[in-house]
């Protein structure tokens, strides 16, 4: 089947609105160039994250309704508790506003200056949190996740060998945890398997290096090992999550994605002394322990969105299939983008998209500003903005992907919407040569890809 149908059917609707080239071109200049400047209501399709931009049920709406908005002990705490512990098998958590926040916690926790974090491929903030913490950030993603035709078929898995590495060069005692992350972002979606990680576990329990999950996408990772890894395609998505976290001592949760709701996020572990310390920590900086960053109504619909995305198998089949079908159409044409396909997004190659354009004039800001001119649809720069500069040697890290992410929502645009976005970008292909790179005229000193603002180079 090429395009397996939607396991809902749709009770609201919010209006979009297609507005003109002339408009756009405008609209983009005002922006500085960077789609994260837009104002939403110029956007058609937004493509930008599937961050928080989930539709909820009808089940999630209702729970709204049930929030329990006490300052301490709310009753949805303690739903959401129970729902943590029976989806990942966490004992211990605290709630947090997003992901962000639980990653500052950990960070802060967990990481001594001079300590070395490995992690399968950086995420922007995570890294962030960890250098503010005093540590250096190691990339031990195997070799496969930086080439964007490698087809294997796990490229977010570990290299054990530059673990080896690294464990050799600066001690076990130096290395607080590895961040081990589902679906690897900004390798492209790149999921692990259950193999690699059964491996790192007996790696790490040898150096006593505990393993702490970026549980963003989890639930999509599991759809990949039960299609792809020897053994799994008889056990159930929930099954799959539940092994994931088996293996791995707590972990940093962004809510907003698998979890289908529009904020939260988490911060879970199995040490007791970790859990106390990380609770003094929450309520500096997010709010009592028993509801963190989130409102009781949040926490409802959270632990009702966690439960609906491991209920059976359909929803995520269809949440990943959704985004495979953009990318077999974009295959079909001849668009250069990362394969194998991601689990919440397609990545679009812009070194061979726009190979007359430097990688230091960022290509990927260029070309996700001249989609957006050409269709409307928003899409986000993966790649060299977003890498950021080396904060020893102040040059950019021009990372070997350079990378324009057409992120899908869950649950919000149909196939006529991904055909329409495809047909778009398919266009501007054969106009490519038309596309000029960029250069700073305003560059944030961190995660300067949020605010920066550019102008044609
Ligand atoms: O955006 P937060 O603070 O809820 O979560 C941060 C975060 C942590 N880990 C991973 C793998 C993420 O993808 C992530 C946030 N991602 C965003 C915002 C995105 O657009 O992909």
């Amino acid at each position: 089947m090429k395009y397996v149908p939607e396991p809902f059917k749709i009770k609201t609707v919010e209006p979009i609105r297609m507005t003109t080239k002339e408009y756009r071109q405008k609209a983009i200049k005002e922006a500085g160039f960077n789609t994260f400047l837009l104002r939403s209501e110029d956007v058609f399709i937004d493509l930008l994250t599937d961050s928080g931009t989930s539709a909820m049920s009808d089940a999630q709406w209702a729970a709204l309704q049930m929030g329990d908005e006490a300052y301490a002990g709310s009753r949805n705490f303690y739903d959401l508790e129970d729902t943590i512990r029976d989806v990942y098998g966490y004992k211990y958590f605290v709630p947090t506003h997003q992901g962000r926040a639980a990653e500052h916690i950990m960070s802060k926790l967990l990481i001594k200056p001079g300590d070395f974090v490995p992690g399968n491929m950086y995420f922007t903030t995570t890294r962030l949190h960890q250098e503010m913490a005093g540590g250096k950030f190691v990339d031990v993603i195997t070799d496969e996740a930086h080439d964007p035709d490698n087809p294997h078929p796990f490229k977010g898995n570990v290299d054990l060998n530059k673990m080896q590495k690294l464990v050799d060069e600066v001690g076990a005692d130096k290395i607080p945890y590895i961040s081990y992350e589902t679906c690897v972002n900004m390798a492209g979606g790149q999921p692990i398997s259950i193999g690699n990680l059964r491996e790192l576990r007996k790696f790490c329990d040898k150096y006593d290096i505990p393993i702490m999950l970026d549980n963003t996408r989890t639930v999509e990772n599991a759809y990949f090992i039960q299609k792809r890894e020897k053994g799994y395609a008889g056990k159930s998505i929930k099954e799959i999550v539940r092994e994931i976290c088996s293996y791995t001592d707590g972990c940093t949760c962004s809510a907003k994605k698998d979890g289908l709701v529009n904020i939260g996020g988490f911060l879970a572990m199995n040490d007791e002394e970790f859990f106390i310390n990380a609770k003094a920590q929450v309520v500096i900086y997010e709010g009592l322990h028993t509801y963190g960053g989130m409102t009781g109504r949040d926490m409802a619909a959270l632990a009702q969105g966690i439960r609906e995305s491991v209920a059976n198998d359909d929803y995520i089949r269809y949440r990943v299939e959704q985004t495979n079908y953009l990318g077999e159409v974009l295959t079909d044409a001849g668009i250069p983008h990362v394969t194998p396909h991601g689990g919440h997004a397609i990545f679009l190659d812009a070194k061979k998209f726009l190979p007359h354009i430097d990688q230091e004039q960022f290509p990927a800001q260029a070309l996700a500003s001249a989609i957006y001119v050409e269709t409307g649809v928003r899409a986000m720069e993966r790649g060299n903005v977003s890498a950021g500069r080396n904060q020893e040697t102040g040059q950019n890290f021009k990372p070997k992907l350079e990378l324009v992410r057409l992120t899908i929502p869950r649950r919000v645009y149909t196939q006529s919407h991904l055909d329409y976005a495809a047909e778009g970008i398919i266009n501007l292909y054969k106009n490519k040569n038309e596309i000029k790179g960029l250069k700073f005229v305003f560059e944030p000193k961190v995660l300067r890809f949020f605010q920066a603002r550019f102008e044609p180079a």
